[in-house]
């Protein structure tokens, strides 16, 4: 066929971001030329950020792979997809007798943004059968799970702020003027915002920074990392001891508020307020302002998880907004439903554990079928039976991402056998063995099966392929359909159909039990020309706006999301209790046992003597965490990987702008140009994480040119939160020192 130059339009999800935004594609022949927001999205309304708006820039780099990478006699070549397949299936092999366990898999983030990941990446690593799954969950949003876990039966079951309908927000730990938000999916979150503002209401943010966000707030308290538990701990005692709490219509659905109430008692906010560097009377008031609006919300994110009381300080969030009968309710904190989900009978569930199985070496528990990231080259690097002798990396960049990344990257270089899916030959996937690169975002279909669950109002979109696949490339769909197979012992050469379609048999089985019809039936009726999206229909006909494969001919089904290329609205939140609830008692348990017996760990940390100074990180609008510094649009302009000291602190060290600074911490140092700014509070420096692209054997140009230095070389995979084994990326103790 000749190539054409005809100009088109397409309509696409952003899938670089939680937000969701939807864009507006213009396509020249087979390319992507231009990307701007879509007006007449239902989500977005046209909003769109640098990163969305450098969309074709990202899709056309050049440094992205296009062939799979296999290492012959130590270099890295292009090969063909049958043989670089047929190297992973003898790689594999190899370190399968070593037992199941020796085959570790690292999910990263991404893998939450691809239908790909949403789809095939759980049949993997159950073919796989092993217990070492690690993933990014693990430096970022674990403690959120635990805490959804024990409090609703569910860990997915994690409550948004109503952003559009709440009349006081309080943001700890969370950015959203640059994140553009997290575990809280709301495009164009600072225009929220700003109409929160404009129609009376107001927010508050609680940051050692301050930050954008801080800045727009009716109200910035700084406070000292690592202490938010502390903090709110605080306003939970203030409910109580000021007769504040008023759980309304929830009184029915929650048990243990004495427990609560008793665990408090020594969180008096007079106890916790030189810890906090929060003054006893402003937290006295921030519960009274919380108590006495008719809808607040508290949202935690990044600096409320990645803390040493990571799931202390995510529970005591919706604690607080039980509290004040804000969950689950109008403008409070709500549960979501998304097309893709069903609601299920009211009613007693299996409840939640965690530490089914323990990590070899350090005994930590598993969660939600994981192993703490932060324990991988302890698994790798000791000897004896079960010891990880080869990695699956799918969408990561642990060697920029995990704690004390240093010593994980040699222990990667120590491995067996490592095959990566990866578009880039990166920090991480250097080690690899075998890359298999996944086609640009814009030729794979998109729905967000992560995201729509966690977004402040329900709607549902899809996008089909922008373009077709290029020559002699694979879905990514394929090529974890093959690696599954491979892990099945199917051999490399299995026909991906086979997984595709035994993934749909299993969908539609349970279709064909709920609704009492032959599954036979209900597979004449799939729509889509694509596994993924047959796969997507299935789900969202038997899901909760779901057309039941008929029954109901108004609902949702693919060909509608297709009919409605700027998305469908399904309306505001809804109450959703007690439907979410899966605890075993059916109701809210509010003091779950093992949260309560972590809280002496937060009685000693109240009155431990102060530190010394402590690192936090940041993120920036045009940063993704590591992988797109590649993007000239995104890296241009002044060096963003500087050491944020305050101007006291500046002086009684005696650094000035510009100067190196050395930082260095129990597991490493690095050296950075300081940056003196009130924007961080005394005490406290910031550096931001996913850089350091100086390493050798790495295929990105661009970021190769702003290199930036790692952030994690300083983070120390030994402090984790125990009960969900996240590791501690804020508030490190570090040395500073002119370099
Ligand atoms: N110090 C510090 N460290 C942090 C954080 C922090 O705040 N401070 N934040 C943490 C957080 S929240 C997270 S989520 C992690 C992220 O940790 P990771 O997920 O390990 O790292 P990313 O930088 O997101 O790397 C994503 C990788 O996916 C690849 N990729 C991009 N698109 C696709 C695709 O469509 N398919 C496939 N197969 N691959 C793709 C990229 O090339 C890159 O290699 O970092 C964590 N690390
Ligand atoms: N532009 C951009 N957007 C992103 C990403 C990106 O890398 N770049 N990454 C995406 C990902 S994977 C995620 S998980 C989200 C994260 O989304 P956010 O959590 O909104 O992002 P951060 O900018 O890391 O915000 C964390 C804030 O916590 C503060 N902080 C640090 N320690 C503490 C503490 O102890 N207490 C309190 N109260 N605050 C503290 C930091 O100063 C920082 O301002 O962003 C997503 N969006
Ligand atoms: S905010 Fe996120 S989803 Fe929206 S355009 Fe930017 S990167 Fe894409
Ligand atoms: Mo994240």
């Amino acid at each position: 066929m000749a190539a054409t130059t005809a100009t088109r339009t397409a309509y696409r999800t952003c899938p670089l971001c939680e937000a969701t935004c939807g864009l507006t594609l213009t396509i020249t022949g087979d390319q992507v030329t231009h990307a701007r927001g879509d007006r007449d999205h239902v989500f977005s309304h046209g909003f769109v950020c640098p990163k969305g708006a450098a969309f074709p820039q990202l899709l056309a780099d050049p440094d992205r792979l296009r062939r799979p990478l296999l290492r012959v006699d130590g270099a890295l070549r292009e090969v063909g997809w049958d043989e670089a397949f047929a190297a992973v299936e003898a790689g594999l092999a190899a370190a399968r007798s070593g037992g199941r366990d020796a085959i570790a898999v690292y999910l990263g983030n991404p893998n939450v943004h691809t239908m790909a990941g949403g789809l095939y990446v759980g049949p993997l690593v159950r073919a796989l059968g092993t217990r070492n799954v690690y993933s990014a969950s693990t430096v970022d949003q674990m403690p959120k799970h635990v805490s959804s876990g024990y409090l609703y039966g569910d860990p997915n079951a994690i409550p948004v702020p109503d952003l559009d309908r709440t009349d006081l927000l309080v943001l700890l730990g969370a950015n959203p003027f640059e994140s553009n938000g997290s575990l809280c999916t709301a495009p164009d979150f600072p225009g929220r915002l700003r109409a929160l503002q404009a129609r009376g209401g107001r927010f508050l943010v609680v940051d050692p920074r301050r930050t954008r966000t801080a800045t727009a707030a009716d109200e910035h308290l700084p406070i000292r990392p690592g202490t938010d538990a502390l903090l709110l701990f605080a306003v939970v005692h203030t409910l109580f001891d000021e007769d504040l709490v008023r759980l309304g219509r929830l009184a029915e659905h929650v048990t243990g508020l004495d427990d609560v109430r008793d665990l408090a008692a020594a969180f008096a906010p007079e106890r916790v307020a030189d810890r906090c560097a929060v003054p006893a009377p402003r937290i006295r008031r921030l519960a009274r302002e919380l108590a006495a609006a008719s809808a607040a919300a508290v949202y935690g994110r990044i600096g409320t998880c990645t803390v040493a009381f990571g799931t202390l300080t995510s529970w005591l969030v919706d604690v607080v907004n039980v509290l004040t009968g804000n969950l689950d309710r109008p403008g409070g904190a709500m549960f979501p439903l998304a097309a893709h989900q069903r609601t299920r009978a009211p009613g007693p569930g299996k409840g939640f554990r965690t530490g089914r199985w323990t990590s070899r070496v350090r005994s930590l528990p598993e969660v939600k079928s994981e192993l703490p990231v932060a324990t991988l080259a302890d698994e790798i690097e000791t000897p004896g039976e079960g010891q990880v002798r080869a990695l699956i990396t799918i969408a990561g960049n642990p060697v920029l991402s995990t704690a004390n990344s240093r010593r994980l990257d040699r222990a990667l270089a120590s491995l067996d056998f490592m095959v990566s899916i990866d578009p880039y030959l990166n920090e991480t996937t250097r080690h690899a063995d075998v890359v298999l690169p996944p086609p640009d975002a814009a030729r794979a279909g998109h729905y967000d099966f992560a995201f729509l669950s966690l977004a402040v109002r329900n709607v549902a979109s899809y996008s089909p392929p922008a373009l077709p696949p290029e020559p002699d490339s694979l879905d990514e769909c394929d090529i974890l359909a093959r690696l599954t197979l491979i892990a099945a012992r199917r051999g490399a050469g299995a026909d991906p159909a086979e997984l595709h379609e035994h993934l749909l048999g299993q969908t539609l089985a349970d279709a064909a039990e709920m609704l009492g019809r032959p599954a036979a039936e209900l597979r004449a009726l799939v729509a889509g020309d694509r596994p993924a999206e047959r796969l997507l229909d299935a789900r969202l006909r038997l899901g909760a706006y779901g057309d039941q494969f008929g029954a109901r001919p108004d609902g949702l089904s693919l060909t509608r999301l297709l009919d409605h290329p700027h998305g469908v609205d399904l309306g505001p939140l809804q109450p959703r209790l007690p439907e979410v609830l899966r605890t075993a008692s059916g109701t809210i348990e509010l003091c779950p046992p093992p949260i309560a017996a972590d809280v002496a760990r937060l009685r000693d940390a109240r009155d431990a003597p102060p530190d010394g100074f402590v690192l936090v990180g940041r993120r920036h609008l045009r940063s993704n965490n590591s992988w797109m510094h590649n993007v000239p649009a995104l890296v241009k302009g002044r060096d963003r990987c500087t050491l944020q000291v305050h101007p006291e602190d500046a002086t009684k060290l005696g650094l000035a702008p510009g100067d190196a600074a050395r930082v260095s911490s129990r597991v490493g140092s690095v050296v950075v140009p300081v940056e003196v700014t009130a924007e961080t509070m005394p005490g406290v420096v910031s550096l931001p994480h996913g850089w350091g692209h100086d390493v050798p054997g790495t295929r990105q140009s661009v970021a190769r040119a702003h290199p930036g230095v790692n952030s994690n070389v300083l983070t120390d995979e030994a402090a984790v939160d125990p009960l969900s084994g996240n590791v501690v990326l804020n508030g490190i103790p570090v040395r500073v020192e002119p370099a």
